[in-house]
C-alpha cells in the first residue's frame, strides 16, 4: 500500500431539487461519515467535501413544476438538506454549493485549460427545439409514448414505468414538457469530450492498476470500457448553469456532469488556502464516496477530464453502494416512497444514531438492500438497547452498588480465565474493526462493536458478581473477584465509546460524559488499551443510551408511507412560501403516549366567566374561568379564532400541564 500523507474524501453532491431522503444517507454520507470520524480519530490529516450539486435538468424541472426561478429552487433545497446533514452528524469540513462564484471560475477555468489544449471536438448536430418556448430541450424535457411499454408520459432518456433507457428519437409523438409543442429539430453546436482518446489509459489504470475496488465498481467499469468509450457532449444549451467561457458560445453552459465533480475542488478552494495540497501532491489518497448511479462519472469521466488537465491527482478508491428499496419497493421520489431524513428527525427526536445505525448495519454495501420499519426497530430494541445499551447500563449499575461508583482495582494474581479472554476479546475486536474500516466493509466494522458488548453480556454473565456478592459477609476476600469483573467491565466500556464514536458519535459523547472523561479519550490510539479509566475515579449515574422502539411508532410510519398523504416539503402544487410548512393534518399526529403520560395529565371543565383581548397580542385572549373548586385568570393564544363574546358562559375542556 502507498504510503499517503494526506485524505481526502468526497460526497456525492446531491442534487437541490429536493430533501434528501435515507436512501442518500446509506448510499454515501454514513458510510462517508464514519470513515472520515475513524480516520480523524487516528490522528490523520483529513477533510471532508460535501456540497449541494445546484446546476443541470433535475434543478431546472423542479423549477418549472414549483413556477419559481431555479435560483429559489436550489436556495431552499440546499437549506433544507445542509440542515438534514447537520442534524445527522454528517461531519463535513465544508458543505458548498456549486452556484458559488468560486465553482463558476473553477469550472470554467478547467474548461478554458482544456479548450486552450485542444482536447475538445466541436461539433454541429440536430437537436429537438421548441419553438414556442424558443429553448433548446434537453432530453428530460421530452415526453411521448414509449416504444417499449407504450407508457404515453416517457421522458427522452428514460421511460419511468417500464425502466428502459430511451433516446428522444425513439419516443412515439414526441412533444415538450415546456409547451407540450411538437418539437422540431434544430442544429445546434457543441463541445464534446473524446473519451475514446482516454480508453487506454483507463483500461490499464483501472483494469490492472484497482483490482482492489469493490466487485459492484470494478465490474461497472469494466463493462463500460469493454464496450468502448464515446465522445461526450461536455456543453449543453441552457441558461441555467456557468456559462461557457468562449466568445461563441451565447446560450450554452456547461454540462452538469462536467461541473459537478469540479466542485469537490471548489469547496476544497473555499476550505483552505492549502487546497493544492490536497488535489495535486501525490501523496493524497482521495476517495470518492457516492451512489451506484454516478459510478461512471467518478470512474472513467471525472478521471479523464483530471488526466486530460494535468496535475491533479486521481482517485485511490470509489467505494460506491448500491440501493436502497424501502418496504420492499424501489425509493421514488415522484410517488413520494421515501422515508424522508426531515421528516425522521421530527418523528424521532433524539434518535439520530438509531437511523445511523440501522443505515449501516443494513448497508446496501455489496447488492441492494431493502429498508424495513420493523427491522428499524428490531435492530434498535433488539441490539442498541438489549445488547449495546444493556451492557454499559448494567456495568454502570453495578458499579455503584458493588463498588461504591468508583472504579475498582484490579488483583492481577487472581485472573481467571474467562477475565483473560475478555481482555484478549477487546484487543483483538479493535483490530478486526480497524482492519474493516481501512477497506470500507463498515456493516463488518460495525457488526464487531456490537459483538464486542455480546461478549461483554457473556462475560457478566458468567461472573455474575451480584451472585458473588451475597457471600461478602463470610468471605471478604470475595470483593477481589467482584472488582475483577466490573473492573474489565469498565475498561470494556470506555473501549466501546472509542470503537462506536466513528458510527454513534452522539452514543459516545454520552459514553464520556458517564465516565466524566475528556474528548481525547476517543482517540482511535485508546482502542484496545486497557487502561482508560483510572482506579479510585468516581463515575456518573448511569444515563441511558437509547430508548425502546414501540410497535405503534412503527406502524404509523409505515401506515405513513402507505397512505402516501404525507408529501415531501418539496411538493410541487406548494409555490408560495407561505404555504411552505402546511402539512395534511395527519402528519402532525405525534407519536402514540403511553397511558401512564396520559394519567399525569389533569383535563379540568371550567366556564368562562369573562374573556378579553389582550393589548398588543393579537393571538391571545385573557380568560377568567371558574373550574368549579377555583377560579383563575389565564392566558389562551385563541384570538384569531374567536371572539370574546362568542365563548362568555361557555363550558370549556381545560389542560393543566406543569
Ligand atoms: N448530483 C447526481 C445525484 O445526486 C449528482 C451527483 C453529483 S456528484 C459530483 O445522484
Ligand atoms: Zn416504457
Amino acid at each position: 500500500m502507498k504510503d499517503y500523507k494526506r485524505i481526502l474524501v468526497t460526497a456525492a453532491l446531491p442534487y437541490a431539487n429536493g430533501p434528501v431522503h435515507i436512501g442518500h444517507l446509506a448510499g454515501c454520507y454514513i458510510p462517508a461519515d464514519i470513515y472520515v470520524r475513524y480516520q480523524r480519530a487516528q490522528k490523520r490529516d483529513i477533510k471532508f467535501i460535501g456540497g449541494s450539486d445546484e446546476h443541470g435538468v433535475p434543478i431546472t424541472i423542479r423549477a418549472m413544476k414549483e413556477g419559481v426561478t431555479p435560483q429559489q429552487v436550489v436556495d431552499k433545497y440546499h437549506a433544507i438538506i445542509k440542515e438534514s446533514f447537520e442534524h445527522m452528524g454528517i461531519s463535513f469540513d465544508i458543505y458548498s454549493r456549486t452556484s458559488n462564484k468560486v465553482h463558476h471560475e473553477t469550472a470554467a477555468n478547467f474548461f478554458k485549460k482544456l479548450y486552450d489544449d485542444g482536447l475538445f471536438e466541436e461539433k454541429e448536430t440536430e437537436q429537438y427545439y421548441d419553438e414556442k418556448a424558443k429553448t433548446f430541450l434537453a432530453d428530460r424535457y421530452i415526453v411521448g409514448t414509449c416504444p417499449v411499454c407504450a407508457n404515453s408520459n416517457a421522458y427522452g432518456d428514460q421511460c419511468e414505468k417500464c425502466g428502459s433507457s430511451l433516446s428522444p428519437e425513439q419516443l412515439i409523438n414526441p412533444r415538450s414538457a415546456l409547451s407540450d409543442a411538437v418539437p422540431v429539430k434544430r442544429k445546434t453546436k457543441h463541445w464534446y469530450f473524446p473519451l475514446q482518446n482516454y480508453e487506454p489509459w483507463l483500461k490499464e489504470w483501472i483494469i490492472e492498476g484497482h483490482k482492489e475496488w469493490k466487485n459492484n465498481v470494478y465490474g461497472q467499469c469494466k463493462s463500460w470500457l469493454d464496450n468502448g468509450l464515446q465522445s461526450r457532449a461536455m456543453t449543453r444549451d441552457s441558461s441555467w448553469g456557468i456559462k461557457v467561457p468562449l466568445p461563441d458560445a451565447e446560450g450554452k453552459v456547461l454540462y452538469v456532469w462536467f461541473d459537478a465533480p469540479i466542485g469537490y475542488i471548489s469547496a476544497t478552494k473555499e476550505l483552505t488556502d492549502k487546497w493544492d495540497d490536497y488535489w495535486c501532491k501525490e501523496d493524497t489518497k482521495l476517495v470518492h464516496f457516492i451512489g451506484k448511479d454516478n459510478i461512471v462519472f467518478h470512474c472513467i469521466i471525472f478521471p479523464a477530464m483530471l488526466k486530460a488537465h494535468g496535475n491533479f491527482v486521481l482517485p485511490d478508491n470509489v467505494p460506491a453502494n448500491e440501493f436502497l428499496n424501502i418496504e420492499g419497493d424501489k425509493v421514488s421520489t415522484s410517488r413520494n416512497w421515501a422515508v424522508w431524513v426531515h421528516e425522521y428527525i421530527k418523528d424521532f427526536p433524539g434518535c439520530e444514531d438509531v437511523l445511523r445505525y440501522v443505515l449501516c448495519a443494513n448497508a446496501p454495501e455489496t447488492k441492494d438492500n431493502d429498508f424495513t420499519w420493523k427491522d428499524f426497530q428490531d435492530r434498535n430494541n433488539n441490539e442498541l438497547v438489549s445488547i449495546f445499551g444493556n451492557f454499559v447500563n448494567r456495568t454502570f449499575v453495578l458499579m455503584h452498588k458493588l463498588c461504591g461508583g468508583k472504579v475498582p482495582k484490579l488483583h492481577e494474581d487472581i485472573l481467571d480465565a474467562e477475565d483473560k479472554w475478555i481482555m484478549d476479546e477487546i484487543q483483538n475486536s479493535k483490530i478486526k474493526i480497524e482492519n474493516h474500516l481501512e477497506e470500507y466493509k463498515f456493516r463488518d466494522a460495525l457488526y464487531e462493536v456490537i459483538d464486542l458488548s455480546r461478549k461483554g453480556n457473556q462475560y457478566m454473565q458468567k461472573k455474575e458478581p451480584w451472585i458473588v456478592a451475597k457471600s461478602l459477609e463470610e468471605n471478604p476476600e470475595v470483593q477481589k473477584s467482584i472488582n475483577n469483573t466490573l473492573h474489565l467491565c469498565l475498561q470494556l466500556t470506555a473501549n466501546l465509546a472509542v470503537l462506536i464514536n466513528p458510527f454513534l458519535p452522539n452514543t459516545a459523547r454520552k459514553m464520556l460524559n458517564m465516565m466524566k472523561v475528556v474528548n481525547k479519550m476517543l482517540d482511535w490510539e485508546n482502542a484496545g488499551k486497557l487502561k482508560l479509566l483510572s482506579v479510585g475515579y468516581s463515575l456518573k449515574a448511569p444515563e441511558l443510551l437509547f430508548r425502546k422502539i414501540e410497535d405503534a411508532e412503527v406502524t404509523a410510519q409505515v401506515e405513513k408511507l402507505k397512505s402516501g398523504l404525507v408529501k415531501p416539503v418539496d411538493n410541487s402544487q406548494l409555490t408560495d412560501d407561505s404555504k411552505k410548512n402546511e402539512q395534511p393534518a395527519t402528519s402532525n399526529l405525534k407519536p402514540a403516549i403511553q397511558f401512564d403520560d396520559f394519567a399525569k395529565i389533569d383535563l379540568k371543565v371550567g366556564t368562562i366567566l369573562k374573556a378579553e383581548k389582550v393589548e398588543k397580542a393579537d393571538k391571545l385572549l385573557k380568560l377568567e374561568i371558574d373550574l368549579g373548586f377555583e377560579k383563575r385568570t389565564i392566558v389562551s393564544g385563541i384570538a384569531l379564532h374567536y371572539k370574546p363574546e362568542e365563548i362568555v358562559a361557555k363550558k370549556w375542556l381545560f389542560l393543566e400541564v406543569e
